[in-house]
């Protein structure tokens, strides 16, 4: 049953806890935001963003206008604690938990019995399991049922991991079905139904460690999924075969659903995720190891055969249509476009002339490399011996294909497919 009267405190307001925060304000439950950025906390506070996510702006305006959301440097007393902080990785791809542990850590003085600790970070099997037992470590007076003072009620701890899409996440985090975890029978029943109060989706009840995984799992699916059409790819390059095609055709197949090649696999899940499986079953993973190697090699496969086309020319001019990771967006992380445009500058293939609509300034990493000019787009493809397209934006697909004529095309995306 939903309960409104519970404070919520959600640690970590970056592309989920933000949203996730806003939202759970607009239901009407009170929440405390936390994060360790005071330009963050400030910025919130003042009812305007620190990131970019379409409507956003007008979720966490309307949430901070109500008094039920406010932002802070440190966590406070609440019912339930939401973690959304960030699970990198070291070196050897070895995730690392520190944000998460920092964050345990920081919410532990303030729990008391019956409260739910949900953790939402995309986390390596058995991570929930780790959060119990910082805060056993922490609170011992807190993991006994009746040592509480009486309420018999222990806390609760579960993993519901995000899977929302980003660009679509207001839209998803209601949509979305969401699986949900607990550590024990009990944690998983608590927390779900604290998701069914704000989830339209389903709600899917499992144990924290196959909830972990079913995550990663489906970013892996994907990876795994892209690497097939990146591999084909090639070898349709190998033929001289037009991979698109033969992907269109194979698909009218009832069972045969391929995905799209592109020049790599970029942002912050799908080329991360599949590692945290793989470190920690590197026997049982080959597949998700091919496939993160097929698809981390794709930027250089690129790199190449633009270098073949260039050494026809005495001084190139490549352009290099988009930076960022996927379509219609203006996130750059990870992004095998930005990575490719960023290396043929360096290694001075020719003149770059970078372009992406969605971005006002030229990206730091491309500042100050010689040869490379940031422009638009008209101008570069008027411009350019090569063009190397890069990202499959709308307005890109939109360009006047006599434009194209008498120019050397690599279509990385297939967009312009006669
Ligand atoms: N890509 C291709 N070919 C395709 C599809 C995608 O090359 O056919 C590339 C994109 O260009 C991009 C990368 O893959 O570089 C990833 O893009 P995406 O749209 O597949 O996924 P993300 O990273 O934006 O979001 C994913 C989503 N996961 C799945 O679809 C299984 C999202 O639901 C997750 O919440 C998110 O990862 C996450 O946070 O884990």
């Amino acid at each position: 049953m939903a309960n409104f009267e519970q404070r919520i405190c959600v640690v970590g307001l970056g592309y989920i806890g933000l949203p996730t925060a806003s939202l759970l304000a607009t239901k009407g439950y009170a929440v405390h935001g936390v994060d360790v950025t005071p330009h963050v906390v400030d910025t919130i506070n003042r009812g305007e963003l620190h990131i970019y996510e379409p409507d956003l702006d007008i979720l966490v305006k309307s949430a901070v206008q109500s008094g039920r959301l406010k932002a802070a440097l440190e966590p406070s007393e609440a019912d339930i604690f939401i973690l959304a902080v960030p699970t990198p990785f070291k070196d050897g791809y070895e995730p690392d938990l520190s944000y998460v542990e920092t964050a345990t850590n920081a919410i532990a003085p303030h729990l008391k019995a019956g409260d739910l600790v949900i953790l939402e970070s995309t986390s390596p099997v058995g991570a929930t399991e780790k959060v119990r037992d910082w805060v056993a470590a922490a609170r011992p007076d807190l993991m006994t049922k009746g040592q509480d003072g009486g309420s018999g009620k222990p806390v609760y701890f579960a993993h519901c991991p995000e899977r929302v899409l980003p660009g679509k996440v207001l839209q998803e985090l209601v949509s979305n079905d969401r699986i949900v975890g607990g550590v024990d029978a009990d944690s998983t029943a608590v927390a779900a139904d604290f998701y069914r109060s704000f989830v339209a989706g389903k709600i899917l009840e499992t144990n924290s460690r196959t909830a972990e995984l079913a995550k990663l799992t489906e970013n892996a699916f994907r990876d795994v999924n892209i690497a097939f059409a990146n591999e084909l790819s090639l070898i349709c390059d190998r033929f001289n075969i037009n991979v698109w095609e033969l992907i269109e055709l194979a698909n009218h197949h009832p069972r045969v659903n391929i995905l799209q090649p592109g020049p790599g696999v970029g942002g912050h899940c799908i080329a991360v995720d599949p590692w945290f499986i793989i470190h920690s079953a590197p026997q049982e993973a080959r597949v998700m190891r091919a496939a993160r190697e097929v698809n981390d090699n794709k930027p250089h496969w690129v790199i190449e055969k633009v270098k073949e086309k260039a050494d026809r020319f005495k001084s190139p001019k490549i352009a290099c249509l988009g930076l960022a990771f996927k379509a219609n967006i203006d996130d750059l992380r990870e992004s095998p476009a930005l990575e490719i445009t960023r290396d043929l500058a360096k290694q001075q293939v020719g003149e770059v002339l970078a372009v992406e609509p969605y971005v006002r300034e030229c990206p730091k990493v491309l500042q100050g490399l010689p040869g490379l000019r940031f422009t638009s787009a008209d101008e570069a493809i008027r411009e350019a011996d090569i063009l190397l397209l890069l990202v499959d934006h709308t307005a890109f697909k939109n360009v006047d294909r006599r434009l194209l004529q008498e120019k050397i095309v690599i279509d990385t995306r297939g967009i312009w497919r006669a």
